[in-house]
This record gives C-alpha cells, structure tokens and sequence, in this order.
C-alpha cells in the first residue's frame, strides 16, 4: 500500500491500545536486509488493513526458531519493554507460531500476539462478500483453529486442576469443541462442492467462450484494470484482498468467440496454505483460463518479488501452464526509468499501462490478437435444411463472408479449433481450413 505504515503514531503518555501493533520478526542468516525490511513492511501493510497501527518493530538475527518461545529468554526481556514503551496492545509475529509458541509468547510479552496467518485469515474475514467466499474463509478459520483448541482450553485443568472433580474439565471442552468444529467443517466443505458443481454447470456454458483470467499480487490493481476493460463497477480499493470472490464478464461483446474476462482474489507471498486449500475453486478460475494476464504494480519496489510470488502460486494451483501476457500496471507511478528500462529488457512482450489513468486499450487489442492467432479459417456450406444451425455459427464462430445460392448458405468462418469441431459435428465441412491470418 502507498505510504510507509511502519511509521506509526506518535507516542503519547497513557496505557496500552488494543489498535496499536508491535511487529516482531526473526531474519534469518541468507535474508538481507532489503528483503528483511521488504517483508516486514508488507506485514506493517496486512496490519494496516485490519486496522491496526504499527507503534514499532524489533527484527532479531536468528538462524532458528527458539522452539518455545521464538526469540530466546533475554530477547524476550526487551521486546516486552519495547512493546511496554511503544504503548502497543498487540505483538504480531511475521510468521506461523505453533499453538504453544503463540501461548508462550503471550505469557511473556503479556500482550495478544498474532501470527501472520491470523492477520490474514482476519482480513480475509472482513473483506468476504458473497456467500462463497464467506464459507471458504469460514472453512480456512476453522481448519487453522482445531490444532489450536488444547491451547485455548488448558488453562481450565491448570486452574482448576487442584479442586477436586474438575480435572480434566478442559480436555473435555476440548474434545466437545472438536466434534462441532469438525461436524461444521464437514457442513462448509459439503456447501462448498455444492457451490463447485454450480460452478461447473456455469463453465460449461462458458466452455465456447475465450477465457482470460487477471492474477497477481494483491493490490495489483486487477479490479481496476477489469472495470476499465468491461465498464463495470466492482469495488477497487487501496488495501490488500479487496477482492475475494471471483467475477466474470464480457470483454469484446461482438468478438466471436466471445471473450470473458474473471477478475479475481489477489496472490501474497506465504499465502497461508488453509486460504490456498479453502480457495481452491476461487482459484481455479485461473487454472481453466485459455489466457493469464498477469498483472504487476510496476510501482512497487519489490515487483520482481511479486512476479516470483504470482509464478509460484499459479504452479501451486496448476495453472503454470496456462499462456500469459504479462501487463504492467501503474506505470505513472514509476519515477525510476532504470526500473521501466528494466523491466521492458527483461519482458520484450509485456504490456506497460496505468489502469487508473489511461483506457488500457491496447490490452483489449492484445488478448483479440492473441485468440487471432489460434483461430482457424474455413469455408462451411450449410443447408438449407440445417438452417435452425446458423443461430449457433453465428455463436460459436465470427462469420467473414456469407453468399446464399442455391445449394445452400456459402460462409467463410473462423474460430478455434475446439468450436470448428463442434459446428462440424452439426454441419459438414466444404473444404480444408486455412489458418487465420494467412491468406
Ligand atoms: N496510481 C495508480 N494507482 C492504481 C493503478 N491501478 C490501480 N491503482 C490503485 O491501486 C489500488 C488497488 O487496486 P485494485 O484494483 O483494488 O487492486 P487488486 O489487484 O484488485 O487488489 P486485490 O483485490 O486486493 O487483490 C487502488 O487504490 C487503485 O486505485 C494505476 O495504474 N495507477
Ligand atoms: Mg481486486
């Protein structure tokens, strides 16, 4: 996000506030500094989006995770009297804790202490809309919580372990509080295939249509690209995950096949792996995409980074494969020409745009050149008799000539392979297909 969050307020006299945030980090031996202060901003940024307030930060050189409490006993001292100091209600470590690292942490530092997958599971929560994306966050939540169930109950047997008949109160608890959160997720996990095999039915309506599907770093600036290349409204905002659900729309109306355009959830570095389990179907809209746009915030110093990130999630959810184009966005933000030169070396093909300010055009042109080129050409006679066909021709493939004599209706078409076979297996095919474009 724009702006350094890690600057927090300033300080003023007074007891600890539950908005105030202290980040806390172990950097290890092969991470710089660059990369070191790289990932603790955009922890500062997840923090920013849940509301909080950084109040400051301690990064301490570590090869190793001290098991029990991360940093070791001495360290502990001082991060607690920073956090003291820093007037901070709320530690949040960039990492995954253990249950019992998250307890013990919070013993000592005597604040609540968060780890970078609650922080973004809440942002997930907040920002969840449709019915969808709401069981799938539920479902992540759920699935992050059940390990952590003993922790949460234990200090019923400490405290009342002594009296007694009560011992052993909060292994029950424990044992209660698991079965419903399994019944619940077995109940979320049944709405969700539901919700899959409507997707499925939808896709296969989809399935004569072109699909291009956006991807990239959260804040990329994908909603805003689609609204400029669909004319639509969907709600593009300067904080990270605004979009969770995934939207599809017409991108050229009078191109056939036609084109679609999905706009959907934004990729982070250590995307928490119950959100990637979770979001699967969400996700997958890029998997079944005939075409990637892979959009990068030029403006940001670390896009490269991003880059590496969206790579890797797209192989986690089996879409490496998928063609790309890379487009870079928010180039009016860039004063750095060594980085546009850089980035155009390196990426001869990509596309350089700011999709705030400029109608992004020459996209539109890209993705129709694109499909152009996998398009085939054919002659095709039909019938007369088959004339209740044309209406699906019409559909499935653009129409470059049409001559009506006497044996029937003479059209030259073109469209993709995929489509030709259908329309073929209605209608036979005159003569040899000619690849578009040649002549
Ligand atoms: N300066 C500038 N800002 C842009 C540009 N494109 C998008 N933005 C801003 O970047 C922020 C994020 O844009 P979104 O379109 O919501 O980004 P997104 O990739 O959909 O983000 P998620 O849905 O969170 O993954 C918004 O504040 C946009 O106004 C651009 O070309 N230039
Ligand atoms: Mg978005």
């Amino acid at each position: 996000m724009r702006g350094n969050p890690l600057r927090g307020g300033s300080l003023k006299g007074g007891a600890a506030s539950p908005e105030r945030a202290f980040l806390l980090a172990l950097q290890a031996p092969d991470h710089s500094d660059a990369q070191q202060s790289e990932t603790l901003e955009e922890l500062a940024d997840l923090a920013v989006s849940v509301g909080y307030t950084c109040a400051g930060q301690l990064v301490q050189q570590r090869g190793h995770m001290h098991p029990g409490t991360v940093f070791g006993s001495g360290k502990l001292v001082e991060i607690q009297e920073e956090i003291a100091a820093a007037e901070a209600g709320v530690a949040i470590f960039d990492g995954n804790l253990s249950p019992g690292q998250g307890q013990n942490l919070e013993k000592k530092l005597k604040v609540m202490v968060l780890d970078r997958t609650q922080l973004i599971l809440s942002i997930f929560g907040r920002n969840a809309r449709t019915r969808e994306a709401r069981l799938q966050v539920e479902l992540a939540q759920l699935e992050y919580m059940l390990p952590r169930l003993v922790g949460l109950w234990a200090h019923l047997d400490r405290e009342r372990g002594g009296i007694a008949g009560t011992k052993g109160m909060g292994e029950k608890q424990v044992n209660i509080d698991r079965t419903l959160i399994r019944n619940r997720i077995a109940k979320l996990k049944g709405d969700l295939r539901q919700l899959s095999r409507e997707r499925t039915t939808q896709k296969s309506r989809r399935a004569n249509c072109f699909r291009v599907s956006l991807v990239g770093y959260t804040n990329a600036g994908k909603s805003t690209l689609m609204n400029r290349l669909t004319d639509t409204r969907l709600a593009a905002e300067n904080r990270l995950f605004a979009t969770l659900d995934s939207t599809t729309r017409v991108l050229v109306e009078d191109n056939r096949p036609r084109i679609l355009l999905s706009d959907t959830v934004g990729f982070i570095k250590r995307l928490p792996h119950e959100l990637v389990a979770s979001f699967r179907s969400t996700l997958e809209v890029a998997r079944d995409a005939d075409l990637l746009l892979m959009l990068v915030d030029l403006g940001h110093e670390n896009w490269r980074g991003h880059i590496e990130t969206t790579e890797q999630v797209l192989r986690e959810i089996g879409a490496d494969s998928v063609p790309r184009l890379v487009v870079f966005n928010q180039v009016d933000r860039v004063d750095d020409r060594v980085r546009l030169l850089m980035a155009k070396r390196q990426f001869p093909e990509a596309l350089f745009i700011s999709a705030l300010t400029e109608d992004c055009a020459p996209v539109k042109e890209r993705i129709v050149a694109f499909f152009e080129l996998s398009m085939v050409t054919t002659p095709l006679l039909l019938e007369y008799r088959d004339y209740g066909e044309l209406d699906k021709v019409y559909q499935w493939s653009r129409v470059d000539e049409v001559r009506y004599e006497e044996d029937g209706i003479h059209l030259t078409i073109t469209s993709t392979p995929a489509n030709l076979e259908r329309i073929r297996a209605k209608v036979p095919v005159e003569t040899q297909s000619t690849a578009a474009g040649t002549p």
